[in-house]
C-alpha cells in the first residue's frame, strides 16, 4: 500500500464509492426494518473524511459524532462489521450493542461514534493530551457538526487544547444545518472558522466537496503539528443530501439548494479530475463501483446470517464497576476508570470520594463492593 500520507487517489475514490454504496444500501435496509434506532446518513459529505484520512497515518487518532459510518469505513473497518453493527449483530464493530451512532474500532484507532452533540470534543482533547504526554507524534482528528460549536464542552476543550498546545485538529463538518435549524439561526458568528481565534489556534476554511482540497490542507496542517505540536481548526463546508436522519424529509430547505450541491458531488468531481488527467478510464471507474456494490451486498448477507448478541451481554459494557452486581474493580487497582457507583444517600460513599474531592480518581483507594 502507498505511504499513508500520500495515499493513492484512485484508492480513495474507491473508498468514497464504498461509503456511498454502503449508505444507500443501509437506507434501503432501514426502510425494510432490518435496522432499528436512529440512522444518520453522510451521503454528500464523503470528501471530508476521505480527504482527511488520506492525509493521516493509520496510527493517528480519529473521533467523531453520530454520523459516523463513513469515518469507520474510511479508517478501514470492514463493510461487514459496519453493516452487522447496523443490524445489531454480535459481529458488528461494537458487538451489535452500539448501533448506527456508536461505531467503534480500536484496532483502526476510530474511537467512536458519539450521540451527544459536542460531548466527544473534550475526549479528543484528552486523546491529544495523552499522545503529547507520551511524546508520540500522533495527531488526533476530531470531527463534529456545526451544531456542536455552541456547546459548553466544545469551548472548554478548545481552550485547553490552545493552552496546552495539543496535537489535535478540530474539523467542523459544516453542512449548514443542525437537524432542521440553519446555522444562520443558531450561531452569532458569520464565519464558524472564527471560533479558532478565540482559542489561539490557526483556522482554515476548506471546500468540503473537494477531496483534493481537504487532503492538501489537512496534509499541511498535519506536517506542521508533527514538527511542533499545536491545535488547529478546520471548517469544511459541505452538504448532506439526505435529511438529518432517516425520519426527516428535510422540508426546511429548497430543491434548488440541494441541486446546487449535487452538481459539486465529491465523487463525480474526483472522477472527472482523474479522467481528465488520464489516470482513470470509464471502465476502471465502473469496475470500482461494481466492486463497492458487491462488498456492500456481501455485507448485508453477512449481517443477516450473523447472530444477535446474547441477552446476558445487555448490561455488560454499560458501567465498569456496578456495585449492584458485585463486579466492581476486581481486575486491578491500577485502573483509572471511575470508582464504583456508590452514593452517600445509600450510606456507602466515603465523604472523601465524591465529585468535589481534590484527590485524582486514579489515586483514590478502591474497595471491592
Ligand atoms: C446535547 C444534545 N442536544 C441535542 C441533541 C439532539 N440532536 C441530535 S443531532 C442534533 C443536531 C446536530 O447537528 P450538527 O452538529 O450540525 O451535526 P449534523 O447532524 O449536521 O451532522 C441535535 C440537536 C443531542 N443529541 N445532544
Ligand atoms: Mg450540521
Amino acid at each position: 500500500m502507498a505511504q499513508p500520507e500520500q495515499r493513492d487517489e484512485v484508492e480513495m475514490l474507491a473508498m468514497m464509492l464504498l461509503i456511498r454504496r454502503f449508505e444507500e444500501r443501509a437506507s434501503q435496509q432501514y426502510q425494510a426494518q432490518k435496522i432499528g434506532g436512529f440512522c444518520h446518513l453522510y451521503i454528500g459529505q464523503e470528501a471530508v473524511v476521505a480527504g482527511a484520512v488520506a492525509a493521516t497515518r493509520p496510527d493517528d487518532y480519529l473521533i467523531t459524532a453520530y454520523r459516523d459510518h463513513a469515518h469507520a469505513l474510511a479508517r478501514g473497518t470492514s463493510a461487514n462489521a459496519c453493516m452487522a453493527e447496523l443490524f445489531g449483530k454480535v459481529t458488528g464493530c461494537s458487538r451489535g450493542l452500539g448501533g448506527s451512532m456508536h461505531f467503534f474500532d480500536k484496532a483502526n484507532h476510530m474511537y467512536g461514534g458519539h450521540a451527544i452533540v459536542g460531548a466527544h470534543v473534550p475526549l479528543a482533547a484528552g486523546m491529544a493530551f495523552a499522545s503529547k504526554y507520551r511524546k508520540e507524534d500522533r495527531v488526533t482528528l476530531c470531527f463534529f457538526g456545526d451544531g456542536a460549536i455552541n456547546q459548553g464542552g466544545f469551548h472548554e476543550a478548545l481552550n485547553l487544547a490552545g493552552l496546552f498546545k495539543l496535537p489535535v485538529i478540530f474539523i467542523c463538518e459544516n453542512n449548514f444545518f443542525a437537524m432542521g435549524t440553519s446555522v444562520k439561526r443558531s450561531t452569532s458568528l458569520k464565519e464558524i472558522v472564527d471560533r479558532a481565534e478565540g482559542y489561539d489556534m490557526p483556522g482554515e476554511v476548506v471546500d468540503g466537496m473537494s477531496f483534493r482540497e481537504v487532503r492538501d490542507k489537512l496534509g499541511e496542517i498535519i506536517a506542521s503539528i508533527r514538527k511542533d505540536p499545536h491545535p488547529a481548526f478546520v471548517e469544511a463546508r459541505t452538504y448532506r443530501y439526505r435529511g438529518h436522519s432517516m425520519s426527516d424529509p428535510a422540508s426546511y430547505r429548497t430543491k434548488e439548494e440541494l441541486e446546487k450541491y449535487r452538481e459539486e458531488d465529491p465523487i463525480t468531481r474526483l472522477r472527472a479530475q482523474l479522467s481528465r488527467e488520464g489516470k482513470l478510464t470509464n471502465e476502471q471507474f465502473d469496475k470500482l463501483d461494481k466492486s463497492a456494490k458487491e462488498q456492500v451486498m456481501a455485507s448485508v448477507k453477512f449481517a443477516e446470517k450473523s447472530a444477535e448478541p446474547p441477552l446476558e451481554d445487555l448490561y455488560k459494557y454499560t458501567y465498569v464497576g456496578d456495585g449492584e452486581s458485585g463486579v466492581a474493580f476486581e481486575e486491578s487497582s491500577e485502573r483509572t476508570t471511575v470508582p464504583a457507583r456508590k452514593t452517600s444517600a445509600r450510606g456507602t460513599a466515603s465523604s472523601k470520594n465524591n465529585g468535589d474531592s481534590a484527590e485524582p480518581v486514579a489515586t483514590r483507594s478502591r474497595k471491592k463492593a
